[in-house]
């Protein structure tokens, strides 16, 4: 209920968006804005090292938008171009440097180089 809610918000603020650039007159952004897909996700993390890792791991990431990791929920929400990059390759990016998501873990041998502080507590395999 809570995801459907989620996704009829998400739509109404594109849709927002989209009318906003048709008053704008801008055919390119509104092109980039029909792509532009968002999700949202548990990655496993502690603090601020934690985020910076996290979201540093998307930054220059083909086709990723917009990454953003809450320190206290542990929720991630990334704005992508479906065309160019799929959620799970996402994922596998986050996982790649250390942390569980919900659908990819993270390689033993990369979480137990984290630093101490950022070794959180990992989800049941
Ligand atoms: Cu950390």
């Amino acid at each position: 209920m809570k995801r459907i809610l989620f996704f009829a918000l998400s739509w109404a603020m594109l849709s927002t968006a989209a009318m906003a650039q048709q008053h704008a007159h801008s055919p390119a952004a509104e092109a980039d804005k029909a792509q532009v897909a968002q999700a949202e996700f548990k990655v496993w993390g502690n603090c601020m090292m934690c985020k910076k890792r996290i979201e540093g791991a998307l930054a220059d990431m083909e086709g990723v938008v917009e990454a953003h990791w809450d320190v206290d929920s542990k929720m991630m929400h990334v704005r992508y171009d479906e065309q160019v990059v799929s959620l799970m390759q996402i994922k596998k990016a986050i996982a790649g440097v250390g942390h569980d998501t919900d659908e990819v873990r993270a390689p033993d041998e990369v979480y137990n180089q984290l630093p101490g502080c950022c070794q959180y507590e990992r989800p049941e395999q």
